[in-house]
């Protein structure tokens, strides 16, 4: 079985791919796409044209959130979603609203205005919920926070926003960067 990762180290949504693959500790070939010059090609395993695309054996899988839940499945230990229905359920909530941050952080990006105050919203809120569990997921460790540190990082280490304003968020992000799965990441992010 041969698993190959169509993957751009620049792309938020390829790093969610890397961290739970390092996590699971799964051995896989990299395709790197120039996102400026993209090959034709890539439109066949994937219309959008978009990476990350997963690939098994001739099989794709597009979309990160839907590849997260597939390597969940597929390699699940260590697992990354909680045992307890409702306590997944709530992990999933978090990453079906992940948008809503991407939406701010684009915004930001593009150099919209008013788009550091949506910016500074989204990120009060995730601190109000950090500041209720230690964990996006609840009490563990899992998807939802790879969901969105990736964002976290480019938001502090690109986009220069400093974070010490949200003390939950930041005691979050540190937590994560002591995992070699997420430090690899804010690495990556560095060398852009
Ligand atoms: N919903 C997709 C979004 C992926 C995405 O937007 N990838 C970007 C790179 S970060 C991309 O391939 N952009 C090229 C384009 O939009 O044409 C996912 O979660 O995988």
């Amino acid at each position: 079985m041969t698993l190959t990762l169509y993957d751009a180290p620049r792309c938020p949504y390829c790093a969610r791919v890397r961290i739970v693959l390092a996590e699971k500790a799964v051995e896989y070939e990299v395709v790197e796409i120039d996102l400026a010059d993209r090959p034709a090609w890539i439109y066949e395993k994937n219309p959008t044209g978009r990476v990350p695309v997963l690939e098994e054996d001739g099989w794709v899988l597009p979309e990160s959130a839907v590849i997260m839940e597939y390597l969940e499945e597929r390699y699940p230990e260590p697992p990354l979603l909680p045992a307890d229905p409702a306590d997944r359920a709530r992990a999933r909530l978090a990453i079906f609203r992940h948008d809503e941050l991407a939406s701010a952080y684009y915004a930001l990006r593009r150099g919209e205005e008013g788009a550091r105050e949506r910016l500074d919203a989204e990120l009060a809120r995730l601190d109000a919920v950090l500041a209720g569990r230690p964990w996006l997921g609840g009490r563990e460790y899992g998807l939802a926070d790879i969901a969105y540190v990736p964002w976290l990082l480019r938001t502090r280490d690109q986009l220069g926003v400093s974070l010490e304003r949200f003390p939950a968020l930041s005691d979050w992000l540190e937590r994560l960067l002591e995992r070699p799965a997420v430090a690899a990441e804010a690495a990556v992010v560095a060398s852009l």
